[in-house]
């Protein structure tokens, strides 16, 4: 199955979730540019919400791809920022490193007694040839830390401490995240539906 996604990270650790997931027979995600090898390849993501997003993914490359797909629309909303980053998680400071974007979001908290941030994850399956969509999302709550700390993960995992935890995402380890998080959650969710319903 391929994954709509031009962010290897997600294939990774989609790969890594997947091992943990007790559904009769092994699933695995692809990248998919491996299959339509047009690395220019962009997919407008205009929905406001991520559940939106992940539709609007999975419809355009299994369109392209003309077989089924998983996609992932994921990203940090901050309670203080009104939700901010958001859905824009990946285009906030677009050319910018992630050292660089976790540091102006820790000085936007700054004056901030409120740090509550939630990573969400919207996963969606989409069948082109039946039409066929089913989608969810799933979130882990917990704060932003006062400084950047870890190298594990990706993304903003070093500035995110899960809710009962005392380390971020960028410290814990990967079987610690696979466990608990935001992308975990949804893709056992979508998977047991799907198995459920004798779709996969
Ligand atoms: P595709 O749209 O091609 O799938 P993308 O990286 O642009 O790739 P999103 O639009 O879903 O994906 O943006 C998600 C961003 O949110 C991602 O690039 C990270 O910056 C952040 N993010 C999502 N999940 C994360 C996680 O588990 N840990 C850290 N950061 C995460």
């Amino acid at each position: 199955m391929y994954l709509a996604t031009s962010n290897r990270n997600k294939v990774r650790e989609i790969n890594e979730i997947l091992q943990n997931i007790d559904i009769n027979g092994s699933i695995t995600v692809k990248y998919i540019f491996d299959e339509i090898k047009e690395d220019n390849f962009e997919v407008e993501e205009y929905g406001e919400t991520y559940v939106e997003n992940s539709v609007i993914k999975a419809w355009a490359y299994s369109k392209l791809i003309k077989k089924p797909v998983f996609s992932d629309d994921s990203g940090l909303s901050i309670i203080s920022l009104e939700g901010f980053p958001g859905v824009n998680s990946a285009r906030f400071m677009e050319n910018y490193s992630y050292e660089q974007k976790m540091k102006e979001l820790l000085s936007m908290l700054e004056n901030e007694k409120d740090r509550t941030a939630y990573f969400a994850c919207a996963a969606t399956y989409f069948d082109p040839q039946k039409n066929f969509l089913v989608t969810c999302q799933e979130e882990v709550y917990g704060k932003i830390a006062f400084e950047i700390r870890g190298k594990n993960g990706f993304g903003y995992d070093p500035i995110f401490i899960p809710d009962g935890y005392d380390y971020t995402f960028g410290e814990l380890s990967k079987d610690v995240k696979n466990k608990i998080s935001h992308r975990a959650k949804a893709i056992k969710k979508l998977l047991l539906f799907l198995k459920s319903a004798t779709i996969l």
